[in-house]
């Protein structure tokens, strides 16, 4: 899938980076004109900046999750009935989008960021027409698997660049771009925008 232009770490090239390249690119930068011999031998890439961010670009696929479990998601029937563990490795090893939106929870507009819904469904081989969206304080709502596709839900991780934590309604966030329609600011779309989230069940 093409990667959102608002999405900032989406920029990063999918390939790896070596810190070789890295500071060989860097250094070239420093060097100017001279930078010309380095850069015949090192595929130096200018726009890559060494931000910290996870690397991203992956397609989540399935591991043993070696991090705590933050997400589970239940999908299939009988036989084909599957379970995918998600850890924080894992989730930011999907595509990593961001963007940020007011919300009904904080005076200040804030950025949000994590994968889509969508490619944590598609990563989870999770297909059906609703998903059951469970937090850890045991509320549940029901989302339509169409929302996924039709808007940019995330999967938040992070608020303002941190993960979050339990009390503030982390560590997992689904959020809608409630700035992007006067449609996703009702109580029908806050009511899915389920904090604490630990459980996703496909039909
Ligand atoms: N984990 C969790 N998420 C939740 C809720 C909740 O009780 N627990 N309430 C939902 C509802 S009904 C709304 S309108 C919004 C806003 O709820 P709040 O104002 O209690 O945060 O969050 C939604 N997400
Ligand atoms: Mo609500």
């Amino acid at each position: 899938m093409p990667p959102a232009p608002a999405c900032r770490p989406c920029a990063l090239p999918s390939i790896a980076i070596t810190r070789r390249q890295l500071a060989l690119g860097l250094a070239g930068l420093l060097l100017g004109g001279a930078a010309n011999t380095a850069a015949a031998t090192t595929p130096a890439t200018p726009t890559a900046t060494p931000v910290a961010e996870p690397a991203s670009g992956g397609d989540g696929g399935s591991r043993p999750p070696r991090g705590r479990v933050l997400l589970t998601v239940h999908s299939g029937e009988g036989a084909s009935r599957r379970e995918e563990l998600f850890d924080m490795a894992r989730l930011e090893s999907l595509p990593q989008h961001a963007y940020t939106t007011q919300t009904p929870w904080f005076k200040s507009p804030k950025r949000f960021s994590g994968p889509l819904l969508r490619d944590v469904l598609a990563a989870a081989r999770a297909q059906g027409t609703q998903i059951t969206a469970a937090a850890l304080n045991d509320y549940k709502a029901d989302i339509p698997y169409d929302d996924a596709l039709r808007h940019k839900m995330l999967v938040a991780t992070r608020l303002d660049g941190k993960p979050m934590a339990v009390r503030d309604k982390g560590p997992l966030f689904i959020i809608y771009p409630y700035d992007e329609s006067a449609d996703l600011r009702s109580e029908r779309y806050y009511s899915r925008s389920v904090w604490q989230l630990r459980a996703l069940s496909v039909r």
